[in-house]
């Protein structure tokens, strides 16, 4: 079995024991209706001269926030799985990727960015390759299987040293995932100021992706605590000038611990809620894009073809006119010629090489041309000579310059081209149809569906 049929097999196999969930499934085809390196879209785009990113199978989810505020811990409770070092002391320290897969494995830096060729520009951060790795874990709990979740140093302030520009490093990785959980703890670092100057960084331009949290809200007491810690966060993020939108929506979460059970609301469901709607979102909007390429696609197919028929059809009449010309240019020497043999050479000759009725008819059709010449001064007959046999090199040369036709499609590329045309506008788009009336059965049900 080669490596393709393998996965394939897999994947058959994940779906027939009824693992892969709908959207798991839609991300797939998409990713495999752009990303087959002989039909998918990716390969046509290129040979068109565009350029299509694959879509991603699954969205990223970084967390981030001050030290200890509990982001390895929230990452090991959705996954039910101690995959992330957790405790007081400063654990996470460098970016780790965790991701479901067949088999529990850690990879390092440089595999890392193999998988993730997205994140292939963190490279250039210094420092940050050694402090890269990916985790897979073969957990299924809740969506995991579609998300990877990007967990990140703990933020604090003072003399802390990080080994690479912590602050640069999260802000790009703000602009790349699709979603960003900002962790805040009711402990002595929840004002930190720089998780603080990073998300009012990171709120510039992508503000849509924050969510903020109050972790480990076990531990901020009673519930007016709790209440005057939220305050003081609130109040401190809308002191910022980028973040002044206020009406900052903070639920307050923790990890359920059922040997220390907790009387305070616990609101972590609204964070797999939160993923699970990005998820449906990024479904969507990954079907839309779809659409918009398969549109773009079959555009510039039909421009393609449509370029071509005109270089056809400009060629044809390039090349008459080039027959034209040429024409002309053979003309205008035989005239000459014709001419000039008509006045000197005797009609004898004439007789014995064409036959009397031959020299005669050949008379009767050069007199024009003679009684021409004849009328032209005989002063100023050496420079029409002249004059001619240029005209007559010009139009040669014009011939010339229209057989340069410019080239055209060849039968093979024009078939390509149809085939292709046919493939994304009924086969792609077809199928992005079924996908997204398969992706609305589970919201709408299918007797809504017309
Ligand atoms: N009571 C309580 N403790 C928690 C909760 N979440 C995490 N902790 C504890 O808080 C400590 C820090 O948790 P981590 O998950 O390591 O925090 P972190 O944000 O990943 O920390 P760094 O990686 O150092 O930035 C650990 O001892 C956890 O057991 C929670 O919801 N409630
Ligand atoms: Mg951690």
């Amino acid at each position: 079995m080669t490596g393709k049929t393998k996965v394939r097999a897999a994947a058959n196999a994940e779906a027939m024991a009824g693992t892969v969930s709908v959207n798991e499934r839609i991300l797939r085809d998409c990713h495999s209706l752009y990303s087959d390196p002989d039909t998918g879209l990716i390969a046509l785009a290129s040979h068109l001269g565009l350029s299509f990113l694959p879509p991603r199978k699954k969205i990223f989810v970084m967390l981030m926030g001050n030290h200890s505020a509990g982001k390895s811990s929230f990452i090991n409770w959705y996954i039910e799985e101690h995959i992330q070092r957790t405790g007081v002391a400063i654990e996470t320290q460098g970016f780790a990727f965790i991701t479901s897969g067949r088999k529990r494995e850690s990879l390092t830096g440089d595999a890392t960015l193999h998988l993730y060729p997205h994140f292939k520009p963190l490279q250039t951060f210094e420092g940050v390759s050694e402090y890269l790795s990916t985790e897979i874990s073969t957990s299924r709990q809740k969506k995991f299987s579609l998300v990877t979740f990007v967990d990140t140093p703990g933020l604090v302030d003072g003399d802390m040293k990080y080994p690479f520009d912590v602050n640069r490093a999260l802000l790009w990785l703000g602009e790349l995932c699709d979603l960003a959980l900002v962790f805040f703890d009711p402990m002595g670092q929840a004002l930190c100021k720089r998780t603080l100057n990073i998300v009012e960084k990171i709120n510039e331009h992508h503000g849509d992706k924050l969510r903020f949290y109050l972790s480990k809200a076990d531990e901020a007491g009673g519930e007016s605590d709790r209440q005057r810690v939220l305050m003081q966060i609130v109040q401190e993020l809308c002191k910022r000038p980028g973040l002044n939108k206020c009406g900052f929506d903070m639920p307050t979460i923790y990890i359920p611990n059922p040997n220390k059970p907790s009387r305070c609301v616990n609101q972590i469901e609204e964070v797999c809620k939160t993923i699970e709607k990005t998820i449906t979102q990024t479904v969507q909007s990954t079907l839309n894009t779809l659409g918009r390429d398969c549109q773009k696609l079959t555009e510039t197919i039909e421009q393609k073809l449509q370029e071509d028929d005109e270089t056809i059809s400009s060629n044809r009449s390039a090349r008459a006119q080039g027959c034209m010309f040429g024409l002309l240019g053979l003309m205008v020497p035989l005239f000459l010629l014709a001419s000039a043999l008509f006045g000197t050479i005797p009609e004898e000759l004439w007789n014995a090489l064409l036959g009397k009725e031959g020299a005669e008819t050949l008379a009767v059709y050069l007199f024009p041309l003679h009684s021409l010449w004849s009328l032209i001064p005989a002063d100023y007959v050496v420079y029409v000579f002249v004059a001619l046999a240029i005209l007559s090199i010009v139009f040669v040369l014009l011939a010339q310059r229209c057989f340069r036709t410019r080239t055209t499609l060849s039968k093979k590329q024009r078939r390509y081209l149809l085939d292709r045309h046919v493939y994304v506008s009924e086969v792609v788009l077809q199928k992005k149809k079924r996908l997204y009336e398969e992706y609305l059965k589970q919201s709408v049900g299918e007797h809504d569906m017309s």
